[in-house]
């Protein structure tokens, strides 16, 4: 990194970090508390596991950087929104939007950005419900609001996005391979979306 930040600087970004991890705490809370309210009251769980991470601060400068924000507290805290993640692997792709709903609907969660590819794929197949959402966090002087990334999606979709992102990332796979696979890989995307929802179907059959 060329410009690398101030010690002051860093020193607003480890706060910084401290308070999202508490926001992402509180959303973490709030997605299981539904999941086990779920299990008493319907005898189901729309949430097969959940995931969370703090994305680490080399990428944090590194994704700043790229996009050409300032490398300050100030500039990051207002330009990303993905410092504090949770994915949520549900079932079924009913699951995912009624777990944003539930979510969304709590008086002190706003909805700040909606990225659906679930109905809108992207290119390469990739397939999840992203929302951003603000969360009030009690300090000892008063509430602040803080940002937390959720990518919801399902078991095949998240199965089918891991081995997308070791085909692009992280094996240094020669373009023949890169071109080969995708082009695989996309197909299995839309078959997957095909499969997931046919056996919805007889889930719900079965209730
Ligand atoms: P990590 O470590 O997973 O977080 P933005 O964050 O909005 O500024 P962008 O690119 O518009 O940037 O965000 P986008 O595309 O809505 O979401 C980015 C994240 O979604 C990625 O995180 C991946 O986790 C996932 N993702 C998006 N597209 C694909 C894809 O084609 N394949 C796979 N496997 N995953 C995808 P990062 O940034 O990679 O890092």
């Amino acid at each position: 990194l060329e410009n690398r930040p101030r010690i002051d600087e860093l020193a607003k970004l480890l706060k910084m970090f401290q308070l999202y991890q508490s926001g992402q705490r509180e959303i973490s809370t709030k997605l299981e508390n539904l999941d086990a309210e779920f299990q008493v009251n319907f005898d189901y769980n729309p949430i097969h596991h959940m995931e969370s991470r703090m994305k680490d601060m080399q990428s944090l400068l590194q994704k700043a950087e790229l996009k050409g924000y300032d490398l300050t507290a100030d500039s990051i805290q207002k330009n990303i929104y993905d410092i504090a993640g949770i994915r949520v692997i549900t079932n079924y792709v009913d699951d995912i939007y009624s777990i944003e709903k539930m979510l969304t609907k709590q008086t002190d969660v706003t909805l700040l950005r909606r990225k659906d590819y679930i109905k809108h794929p992207k290119e390469s197949g990739y397939r999840s419900l992203h929302i951003v959402v603000k969360v009030p966090v009690f300090q000892s002087d008063g509430p602040v609001d803080v940002p937390v990334e959720i990518q919801i999606r399902t078991v095949g979709m998240d199965m089918w996005a891991s081995l997308e992102h070791k085909l692009r990332y992280k094996t240094d796979a020669n373009k023949e391979l890169v071109d080969k696979y995708g082009d695989q890989l996309k197909n299995y995307s839309d078959e997957l979306e095909q499969i997931e929802r046919g056996m919805q179907d007889i889930h719900k059959n079965l209730i």
